[in-house]
């Protein structure tokens, strides 16, 4: 397993459609553990395989409690290859989300309330599973990035621009 560096706006990588995987193999599998490991240690909820810059529709959550009552660490990681959302909720739901590919900004998106995704599992078996809460705004922000969409894309064009020009003046600061 291997710590991988995330990619950062503007990095224009974050804006690809990722390619469907053929096949759930050991190379896929290790690709999710190297993609579990770089979420924990962010820390984040939610990745998907294009933030670690393989190109590939392959996304890992994990929306547990961080510790539970005696300080240990609860983990419920969820692995989804090729997910697609077959029903949303006509009910909406506002949650102020956050990307580890853009640091420290946060902003309320709206988005269907209940979701169901169907996905391959770790093991390659089709699964259908239906989420709520803060899962299913993270599963639409992840299923978001393998079609190269941020969750600034949500926003006005106003905030969205302001978004883009201060990590475009930091990518700059950092070349000098
Ligand atoms: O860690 C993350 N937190 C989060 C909070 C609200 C809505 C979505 C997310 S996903 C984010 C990690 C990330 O960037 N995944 O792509
Ligand atoms: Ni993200």
């Amino acid at each position: 397993m291997s710590l991988q560096p995330i990619l950062l706006l503007p990095d224009n990588r974050l804006r690809l459609i990722s390619d469907p995987v053929r096949a759930v193999d050991d190379g896929v599998r290790t690709l999710m553990d190297d993609m579990l490991e770089t979420m924990y240690d962010a820390p984040g909820i939610g990745l998907a395989a294009i933030q670690i810059a393989v190109s590939k529709r392959v996304v890992v959550i994990d929306v547990a409690k961080r510790e539970g009552e005696e300080q240990e660490e609860v983990k419920n990681p969820i692995y989804l290859v090729n997910p697609e959302i077959v029903r949303v909720s006509d009910e909406i739901s506002t949650y102020e989300e956050g990307c580890l590919s853009i640091p420290d900004y946060y902003a309320e998106v709206a988005r269907p309330a209940k979701v169901r995704v169907r996905y391959l599992d770790r093991a390659g078996t089709m699964q259908e599973m239906d989420a709520d809460g803060v899962l299913a705004t993270c599963i639409q922000h992840e299923l978001d990035h393998l079609d190269g969409v941020l969750f600034i894309d949500h926003l006005s064009r106003l905030k969205r621009d302001r978004v883009l020009k201060r990590f475009n003046k930091d990518a700059k600061r950092r070349l000098d």
